[in-house]
C-alpha cells in the first residue's frame, strides 16, 4: 500500500483487510453469479461504519483525510468492486447536499447515512448521459412546492436509497442554466424505483431506474438556487470521479496480486512461469500503472481536502486509473492462459468489473473533454 496514511487509518485498514478477506472476497464471488444484492455484507460494513467514512466529522463522520479513506476504499475494491462502489456511492448521494445544501439538509442526509441508510445521485436519463443538459425531467413551481416528473436511469443505489438528489429542469428554455437539484426522501408519493439493471460486472451493486410521477416536494427541498443544478452536478462529479479512480486501482491491485500468485504456482518448461522475464515484465508494467494511478488519485483527493478546484486532476485520476484497470485485468486473464477465461478463477470477474469504470461517472471520452477544457487556454 503506497498511500501515506495516518496511524488511525492504518489500524482501520487492518480491520478492513480482515473483514474483506474473511467476509467479502469469496462471498461476493457467489453473489456475482446470482446477481443478488448482498445485504448481510452491507449490514456488517455499516456496523463497522465503512459507509460513512466520508461524512464530515461535525456530522458524525470519523474525521479521516480523503487519502486515508482512499486506502480503505481501495482495500474494499480489491475484494469486490461492486461492494466498494456501493459504499462510495452513498457518499455520492450526500455530495450535492454538502456542496450546496443548507445546515438542516446537511444534517438530515448525514444522519441518514451514519444511521445505516443509503443515498443516491440521480442525474442520468435515457436520452441524457454524456449530455446531462438534454434531460427532460421537469420541476414545476406550484405555490410553496415543486412538482417533479421524469425518469432517471442507471442510478447506483437507485433501488435501495433512503434519499435521492435529483436533477430537473426548472426552466427548459435556459438549457444547463435552467437545471436545479432537489433533495427527495424515499417514500415521497410518486417516487419509485423501476427496472433494475442485470449488469456485466459490479454485480453486487444496485443500479436501477428512478421514476418521478407528480412528486410534490416543499420548495425548501431545492438545493441552492434555481438554475444552480448543473454546476452542483459537475462539482459532485468532480469529487465522484476521483473516488472511481480509487476503486479502479483496487481492481488493478487485485489483478496483479492474483497474477503473481498464479505465476508462482504455474509450472511450464520445468519452472514456475514467474521465472520467465516475459512474466516479470508484465508484473513490472502492472506495478508502474498501479503506483501511478494511486499517486494521481491521492493528488486529486488532497486538492479536494484543501477545498481547491480539482476538475482536471479528478478527471485524469478516473480516466487513467480506469483505463489501466482494464489493461491490467485483461493482461491478468492473458497470464492465467486458458484458466483466466474460466469462471472458476478470479480474473475474468476483474475484467468484467473493470469495464464500467471507463464508462460511468462520465465516460473516459468525456474525461478527456474535461481535461482538454482545463488544459487548453480559452
Ligand atoms: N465545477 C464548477 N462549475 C463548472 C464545472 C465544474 N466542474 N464544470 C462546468 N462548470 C460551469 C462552467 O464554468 C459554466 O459556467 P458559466 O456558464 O457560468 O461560465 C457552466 O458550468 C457550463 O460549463 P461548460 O460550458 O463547460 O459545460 P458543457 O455543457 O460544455 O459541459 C461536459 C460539458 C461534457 C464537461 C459535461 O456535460 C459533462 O461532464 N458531461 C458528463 C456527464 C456525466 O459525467 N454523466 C454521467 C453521470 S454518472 S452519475
Amino acid at each position: 500500500m503506497a498511500y501515506l496514511i495516518s496511524d488511525e487509518a492504518k489500524d482501520l485498514l487492518q480491520d478492513v483487510h480482515e473483514f474483506c478477506e474473511n467476509e467479502v472476497k469469496e462471498q461476493c464471488k457467489e453473489y456475482d453469479k446470482s446477481g443478488e444484492w448482498p445485504k448481510e455484507i452491507y449490514d456488517k460494513a455499516i456496523e463497522m461504519q465503512l459507509h460513512s467514512l466520508e461524512i464530515p466529522e461535525e456530522y458524525g463522520g470519523p474525521g479521516l483525510s480523503r487519502v486515508d479513506i482512499a486506502a480503505l476504499i481501495e482495500e474494499m475494491a480489491r475484494a469486490d468492486a461492486g461492494f466498494a462502489t456501493t459504499i462510495s456511492a452513498s457518499g455520492l448521494g450526500t455530495k450535492p447536499v454538502l456542496i450546496a445544501g443548507n445546515e438542516e439538509q446537511k444534517k438530515h442526509v448525514c444522519e441518514v447515512i451514519v444511521n445505516g441508510g443509503f443515498g443516491a445521485f440521480a442525474l442520468t436519463e435515457p436520452g441524457a448521459g454524456s449530455d446531462p443538459a438534454a434531460g427532460t425531467t421537469t420541476a414545476k413551481k406550484d405555490g410553496d412546492s415543486y412538482v417533479l416528473n421524469g425518469r432517471k436511469c442507471f442510478i447506483t443505489n437507485g433501488g435501495i436509497a433512503d434519499f435521492y438528489c435529483v436533477t430537473a429542469l426548472t426552466d427548459k428554455s435556459k438549457g444547463v442554466k435552467g437545471m436545479s437539484i432537489f433533495l427527495i426522501d424515499a417514500g415521497t408519493p410518486g417516487l419509485s424505483s423501476g427496472h433494475e439493471e442485470d449488469k456485466m460486472g459490479i454485480r453486487t451493486s444496485n443500479t436501477a431506474d428512478v421514476v418521478l410521477e407528480d412528486v410534490r416536494v416543499p420548495a425548501e427541498n431545492l438545493l441552492g438556487n434555481e438554475g444552480d443544478g448543473f454546476k452542483i452536478a459537475m462539482q459532485t462529479l468532480d469529487q465522484a470521479r476521483a473516488w472511481m479512480g480509487v476503486v479502479s486501482t483496487g481492481i488493478s491491485q487485485r489483478a496483479m496480486d492474483e497474477s503473481i500468485a498464479y505465476c508462482k504456482e504455474r509450472v511450464q518448461f520445468g519452472k514456475p512461469v514467474i521465472k520467465f522475464q516475459a512474466m516479470q515484465f508484465k508484473i513490472a508494467d502492472m506495478a508502474i500503472k498501479i503506483e501511478t494511478s494511486r499517486q494521481m488519485n491521492a493528488y486529486a483527493l488532497n486538492l479536494m481536502d484543501m477545498g481547491k478546484r480539482h476538475s482536471k486532476e479528478a478527471a485524469i485520476a478516473k480516466c487513467y486509473a480506469s483505463d489501466k484497470a482494464m489493461e491490467i485485468a485483461t493482461e491478468a486473464v492473458q497470464m492465467f492462459g486458458g484458466y483466466g477465461y474460466s469462471r472458476e478463477y478470479p480474473v475474468e470477474k476483474l475484467m468484467r468489473d473493470a469495464k464500467i469504470f471507463q464508462i460511468f461517472e462520465g465516460s473516459n471520452e468525456i474525461q478527456r473533454i474535461v481535461i482538454a477544457n482545463n488544459t487548453i487556454p480559452r
